[in-house]
């Protein structure tokens, strides 16, 4: 038929284009203004502003994603806990962000759950925390410079997963060890594993104590009022093989009595283990619940009022539906295979991405508890093997009912063959409406497992243009060189288009420490500094001041140059370490050198252009 119409077209025949005509014609054109329409709720012109601000977990690229919603435009990546050269983060030794994660374990992560900082039911713009699960660790992000500010290890952890924050305060953030191991009772007897719920004081990540569990605890969700927290456990078994995890019919969600945790570590009822204050459920009764779910539950959700946790089946086709506050089961309904997280609108819904089916599934909360059988509202194929799934605001006690997105696992054939690995694949769906709609979908490095969405308008007048200039920093005409034996400190600034100094003098061998500012107090105006054979290149934004700390290598004259395309002068922004052998003459000077000696030589007479 397709090549019928096509060769009706090509004929320009009356009769034969007529002909075919028929319902294909119809149902293309309905189809095209489908994608017109789809496409116009994406299109955003150039220089006009996404509605929110999408931080999609990096997964084991370490960091966190920023796309532009709803255009899918990739906006920045916030490096975590990997370095990148190119945002200047944790890759020069001796720089801020490099100590800070070093200190903190190896240099790389595997982030799944991005959590925003609110004040009174909604984001407010101020944090990102993000778990780096393989390392039991956890970042905060400020949303003032979409820096990582804090990093910190969580004692008795491995395998740091389930991340949320205590709501409504947020005075914690708590952290799940999905992992059971020894640190009880170092050994390898299975017998002894444990895990811990870890409460961190949310500004500085320190860990102010941590509830003990037998099993381990996988996906976290807050309760609203200040009271409990929540967990879900797939291995209430305690074992140690995939089967053996799988072993009891019920596993369980936890539930933790923050208050009487608190009151528990108050009274001194509590075990120090490396350093923290550890409750264990059986001397302080009430801390832990236990509510029994169907085997091997994944994804942990509360609704926005609070009211309900929702257990997602992951092995069971359904959803438990726990009261939050009396802890009861009050439903469970079925919604589709492979179930694994939950996420909500404004209008009563629950979203839930089924990992087996390929899709999201729309239903109705009170429907669902009352006992209706029309709870189901829509189901939509996603492409394909979704794992979690975020509405926008589905966190706070006000979502907006607008986007959804999917985090699919695997693209197929939605791109480019490029490799046998294929790019991770979200897709946006509109919720507005009854029905949902894909609208687009855009791939990502490897691999987002989980998103939230933030509204523009919350961040717009909270990002700041510049770094705060620190009280070490260089100051314009202040620039230095202290030399104390083979301690050179270079005091440098950098604005368009040089550095100060543009040389300066070094022993081969000096421990060379430089203290670069940027000094610009415009936006956007990022220098970058590489110095050549020394294996350094970073990046300075404007107001900040990076630290660069190296060993002057062999006698010799090295370039250092500006990495970031600043200037019609971009290129000329460099300047020379001179390097002298030990014993020879340096200069402490940085004077830049007299005009005569500027040009070098030999000089050209004239440029031939022939
Ligand atoms: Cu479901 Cu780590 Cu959130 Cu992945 S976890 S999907
Ligand atoms: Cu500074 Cu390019
Ligand atoms: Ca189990």
């Amino acid at each position: 038929m397709k090549i019928t119409c096509l060769s009706a077209l090509l004929a320009t025949s009356t009769a034969l284009f007529t002909a075919c005509n028929s319902d294909s014609t119809a149902t293309k054109q309905k189809a095209a203004a489908q994608t017109a329409s789809a496409a116009q709720r994406v299109y955003v012109a150039p220089g006009k502003l996404d509605d929110y601000y999408a931080f999609l977990s990096g997964g084991q690229s370490g960091g966190v994603f920023v796309y532009g919603i709803p255009s899918c435009r990739f906006i920045k990546e916030i490096a975590v806990f990997e370095p990148r050269a190119g945002l200047g983060y944790a890759n020069n030794p001796g720089s801020e962000s490099y100590l800070r994660l070093k200190e903190s374990g190896p240099m790389w992560g595997d982030t799944h759950h991005p959590v925003l900082s609110q004040t009174n039911g909604r984001y407010d713009g101020r944090w990102l925390w993000i778990n780096d699960k393989a390392n039991g660790r956890v970042a905060r992000i400020s949303l003032r410079t979409f820096e990582t500010a804090v990093i910190r290890k969580v004692p008795n952890i491995q395998g740091a997963h389930g991340l949320d924050a205590w709501l409504p305060s947020c005075k914690y953030v708590y952290v799940n060890g999905e992992l059971e191991h020894d640190f009880v009772q170092n050994g390898t007897d299975p017998q002894q594993y444990r895990s811990v719920i870890a409460f961190l004081d949310s500004e500085s990540l320190e860990t102010k104590f941590e509830v003990m569990i037998v099993g381990n605890a996988d996906i976290a969700s807050s309760g609203k009022d200040g009271r409990y927290v929540f967990s879900t456990m797939y291995n209430t078994e305690n074992a140690v093989t995939s089967e053996g995890m799988i072993e009891r019919d019920k596993d369980a969600v936890a539930a933790i009595d923050v208050p009487l945790a608190e009151k528990a570590v108050a009274e001194g009822k509590f075990t120090r283990i490396n350093g923290v204050p550890v409750v264990k459920p059986d001397e302080v009764p009430g801390v832990l619940t236990l509510i029994p779910v169907p085997k091997n539950p994944h994804g942990c959700n509360v609704t926005p009022d609070g009211n309900y946790v929702m257990a997602s089946g992951k092995l069971s086709p359904t959803v438990t539906i726990i009261d939050a506050h009396s802890l009861k089961v009050v439903a469970e309904p079925e919604v589709g295979l492979g179930p694994l997280h939950t996420t909500f609108d404004n209008r009563g819904n629950a979203y839930t991405s089924l990992f087996i089916d390929s899709q999201i599934v729309k239903w109705n909360i009170q429907k669902a508890i009352k006992g209706d059988p029309t709870y189901i509202v829509d189901r939509v194929d996603v492409h394909y093997n979704v794992g979690h799934t975020k509405a926008a605001g589905s966190d706070t006690s006000y979502p907006s009912g607008d986007w959804l997105i999917s985090l699919n696992k695997l693209s197929k054939g939605m791109y480019l063959p490029v490799g046998p690995a294929m790019p991770e694949s979200q897709e946006l769906i509109d919720i507005s409406g009854e029905k949902m709609r894909v609208i687009a979908a855009f791939p990502s490095l490897s691999e987002p497992h989980d998103a939230v969405f933030l509204s523009r308008q919350v961040l717009a007048d909270k990002v700041v243009q510049t770094y705060e200039i620190t009280p070490t920093a260089t100051k314009l005409g202040e620039e230095k060189l202290v030399r104390n034996g083979t301690q050179v400190d270079v005091y440098m600034t950098c604005i368009r288009s040089k550095f100060v100094p543009e040389q300066f003098e070094v022993h081969s061998g000096d421990r060379v420490t430089i203290h670069l500012t940027n000094v610009e107090t415009v936006r956007d105006m990022t220098h970058g500094f590489a110095l050549a054979e020394h294996g350094i290149n970073i990046a300075v934004d404007p107001g900040q001041t990076q630290v660069v700390p190296f060993t002057a290598g062999a006698p010799g004259t090295y370039w250092y140059y500006c990495t970031w395309f600043c200037s019609a002068l971009h290129l000329e922004m460099r300047g020379r370490m001179l390097v002298k052998p030990i014993g020879a003459t340096v200069s402490d000077s940085i004077a830049p050198p007299t005009l005569e000696k500027t040009q070098g030589g030999p000089k050209q007479d004239k440029v031939s252009y022939e």
